[in-house]
């Protein structure tokens, strides 16, 4: 397993490189050009700048997240094969510089979701929190502005300001999508751009829909096993992979974050680990990465990833924003609940290798 940290690049992360370096462990930056609006190709010399930035620091560069993928080719539109053209150049463009996982997702007009970014826990930290009721019958607008407000001004991947001009727009396009429709959509694309991949030596991995159930009406992919197992059979190639993410998936009781590492393992090439707890009205809130704190078991999940012989790349994905931080962070991204957390996988890694090697002895 190699740990990485997210890192929204120079000016538009407030943590600095020097203090991720300082994290046990972590070898690698996961990173993106934000600012290249979704289906423009990424320039190489900002490719490099990157780059460089990150030898500076000893850290490679490997996984990028995300390439996003255009509304106009979730859709179906005829604009997309022009869009899928410039998908391909940035990941020929990617793989000048030896990046080896793209992780993107094909959720419908948003990212991820949420609807309080900062809900308070009984320890006085905060995190971010979804309350089903507040997807049912609302304005989407809304949902957008409180989102984009949380982010103190800061780029939200999927919440593109140019975005929020057309949302109704968008909404209205996706009338009538249905789930069989967003499937054919994600056939054309991969069938597209996976031989380019292959060429490029560069694996893909669909991020799971998140929460994984469809909301504000519009059909979602990536949320259950069986859809997995649908998604990643559209296209056989191994180039074709999962991001597997503990909190994403796991906010779907109806689903076994370790049963999936087992079941999808030769197809996992970056796993996000987090924890999540539930509330009975199906509402769920971002936790530390302890087992006790939270509805997913991540120690089971290390030890999945460790029993399946894992080389890929994983990062603690979201922390809840703790000694005051939320004042500065990206909401999700601060620096110490997500070193703790890297602390704590490290903790099971570690003592499953002792035990493992004790074993092979
Ligand atoms: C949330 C992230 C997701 C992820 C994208 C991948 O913080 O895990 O936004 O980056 O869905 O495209």
């Amino acid at each position: 397993m190699q740990m990485t940290f997210r890192w929204y690049g120079e000016g538009n992360d407030p943590i600095p490189l020097a203090h991720i370096k300082q994290i046990p462990g972590v070898t690698g930056l996961v990173w993106a050009l934000h600012d290249v609006p979704v289906g423009e190709v990424w320039p190489m010399e900002r490719i490099e700048e990157v780059k460089q930035q990150a030898d500076k620091y000893g850290f490679n560069i490997d996984v990028v997240e995300s390439v996003n993928v255009h509304e106009d080719i979730k859709l179906g539109l005829p604009t997309r094969d022009a869009l899928i053209e410039n998908y391909k150049q940035t990941i020929r463009n990617l793989s000048k510089v030896g990046v080896k996982v793209v992780c993107y997702n094909f959720m419908p007009v948003f990212d991820w979701t949420r609807t309080d970014l900062y809900k308070e826990l009984p320890d006085g930290s905060n995190a971010l929190f979804f309350e089903k009721a507040q997807t049912v019958d609302v304005d989407v607008k809304e949902v957008f502005d409180r989102i984009t407000e949380g982010a103190k001004g800061m780029t939200m991947p999927g919440f593109e300001p140019e975005k929020r001009a057309i949302i109704e727009q968008l909404f209205e396009q996706y009338q009538g999508m249905t789930e069989d429709k967003m499937f054919e959509n994600a056939k054309y694309f991969l069938d597209a751009i996976i031989p380019v991949c292959e060429e490029c030596d560069i694996k893909m991995g669909i991020h799971p829909d998140d929460p994984p159930w469809d909301i504000f009406g519009l059909p979602r992919l990536i949320k259950s096993a069986e859809n997995i197992q649908k998604y990643l059979d559209l296209n056989p190639s191994p180039n074709n992979g999962l991001t597997f993410c503990s909190g994403s998936l796991g906010a779907g009781r109806h689903n076994d974050p370790a049963g999936i590492i087992r079941k999808f393992a030769d197809r996992i090439h970056f796993a996000h680990i987090r924890n999540v707890k539930h509330f009975e009205n199906g509402d769920f809130i971002e936790s530390s990465h302890r087992n006790c704190d939270g509805d997913v078991d991540i120690t089971d999940v290390v030890r999945a990833l460790h029993e399946v012989g894992f080389t890929g790349y994983a990062r603690p994905d979201h922390g809840r924003h703790i000694w005051g931080e939320e004042a500065t962070c990206r909401p999700g991204y601060g620096l110490y609940d997500r070193a703790l957390g890297i602390m704590y996988l490290w903790g099971a890694w570690d003592t499953l290798e002792q035990e493992k090697a004790k074993r092979d002895k």
